[in-house]
């Protein structure tokens, strides 16, 4: 990025690298010597042009010259443009330059990333924009088409997953019995519901291990470990009479951790007598145990005869849609400058922490970096906030989120 004010008139194309990026740059002309009306329409007409052909659009003002008129007449172009547009400000050191910096945020255009070309500061929030501008893109609508949407149906030995599976598909495909270890391996069965191509995959119970060296937690697995990683969408089965006992909160865990969606089917609730008070003690259960599955939804079901299997459906689907979304760098920024208001971060040893500008920089699952002074000092309980007002403001429920604190002056500096 070069600074020299209003040289070029003509796009210029250069090759850049910013981090693990690789860039194609285009520089448009800047409108500071437009003095004939004909020079500046044509100028208009290349960055228009330069607009159409990027993925991500940059516009960068001068924080010393504080915001022109020709930034806000580019500011308003870029508003409409259907495009990721990212904001910065050069020169953005010292006092005028950051006076220069909050007037930017009159543009419109969301934070504007503070850079410093001559101290090379601002390039870690630069990258990690970018790079968040381009998640943004739906760029798997179309493999979200042509991919069925894979549904790992894990539990217990015993719980009703292959009972479910053959309600769902509505022949008895699986085995069921009321012996514990009736399905062996998983099974995949591919199904029609509702225009959606899904991926049903039947495993065989989950279990401890009779007695293993060291470990008494681990569970033995088997393919089920490999269902879930391939999977978009786990559904727990539990019955209900002896739901989120601790194995299950062990495969819940598992789930979490393997950053998949998931949802929890309550089964054989044709044998519980008191279902309401039933269901409020396995939600309050649910939330206590599992804070980690915060919003992971409670669907009761009773496969045999069929019922609850659409509100089932209907909630892997919204799962699902959450494990997938991609939020606008623009907007979680706006929200992010609203929850720091509300609640700022605690002082360390009498300095303030301050997160500087958030991004996604991927689905399945949303996974966001935020960037900020003393990253490494933010207590765990200011990263819990953030993420469960992501969740509310952006309705993210079923998906875990991962989020990831990074120091602001090189947030990739770690990282090989
Ligand atoms: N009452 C009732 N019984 C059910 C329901 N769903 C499953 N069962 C019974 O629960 C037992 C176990 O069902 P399966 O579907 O084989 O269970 P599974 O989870 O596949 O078990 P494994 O393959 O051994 O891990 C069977 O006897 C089923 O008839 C239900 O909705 N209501
Ligand atoms: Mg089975």
């Amino acid at each position: 990025m070069d600074d020299l004010p209003g040289v070029t008139r003509d796009r210029r194309e250069a090759k850049g690298r910013l981090g693990d990026l690789d860039l194609a740059l285009i520089d448009t002309a800047g409108f500071e010597d437009a003095t004939d009306s004909s020079l500046e329409a044509r100028m208009r007409a290349q960055t228009e042009a330069a607009i159409k052909e990027a993925d991500v659009v940059l516009l960068v003002v001068d924080a010393r010259d504080g915001i022109t008129p020709l930034d806000e007449s580019f500011a308003a172009l870029l508003r409409r443009a259907d495009k990721p547009v990212l904001l910065a400000a050069n020169k953005a050191e010292g006092r005028a330059g950051k006076d220069g910096l909050n007037e930017a945020y009159a543009l419109g255009l969301g934070e504007p990333i503070g850079l410093s070309a001559e101290h090379g500061e601002g390039m870690g929030e630069l990258y990690a924009a970018i790079a968040g501008a381009f998640v943004q893109q739906p760029e798997d609508e179309a493999a979200k088409r042509e991919r069925p949407i894979n549904i790992a149906i894990i539990g217990r030995p015993n719980a009703g997953k292959s009972t479910l599976v053959n309600a769902l598909i509505g022949q008895d495909r699986l085995l069921v019995g009321p012996e514990a270890g009736i399905t062996r391996d998983a099974i995949a069965v591919d199904w029609q519901f509702g225009g959606k191509r899904y991926r049903l995959v039947d495993t065989a119970g989950m279990r401890k291990k009779a007695k293993v060296q060291q470990k008494l937690e681990r569970l033995s697995v088997g393919d089920s470990l490999h269902a879930i990683r391939f999977a978009d969408v786990c559904v727990l089965v539990m019955d209900a009479r002896e739901a989120f006992e601790k194995q299950d909160l062990s495969i819940a865990d598992l789930c979490v951790r393997e950053g998949r969606a998931l949802v929890f089917a309550l089964s054989k609730w044709d044998q519980v007598e008191d279902t309401r008070a039933a269901f409020e003690e396995l939600k309050l259960v649910a939330r206590e145990s599992l804070p980690q599955a915060r919003g992971a939804p409670l669907v009761t079901i009773a496969a045999l005869a069929g019922v609850g299997l659409d509100r089932l459906m209907k909630a892997v689907d919204d799962a699902y849609e959450d494990w997938t979304a991609r939020v606008k760098t623009k907007d979680l920024n706006n929200w992010l400058y609203d929850q720091i208001a509300r609640h700022p971060p605690p002082a360390v040893r009498g300095k303030r922490i301050k997160p500087r500008y958030l991004t996604q920089i991927k689905a399945r699952p949303p996974t966001f970096v935020l960037i900020s002074s003393r990253a490494d000092e933010m207590p765990e309980s200011y990263k819990r906030y953030l993420v469960n007002g992501l969740r509310e403001a952006f309705s993210l429920h079923a998906a875990p989120i991962r989020l990831i604190v990074k120091q602001g002056k090189n947030p990739f500096a770690d990282e090989g």
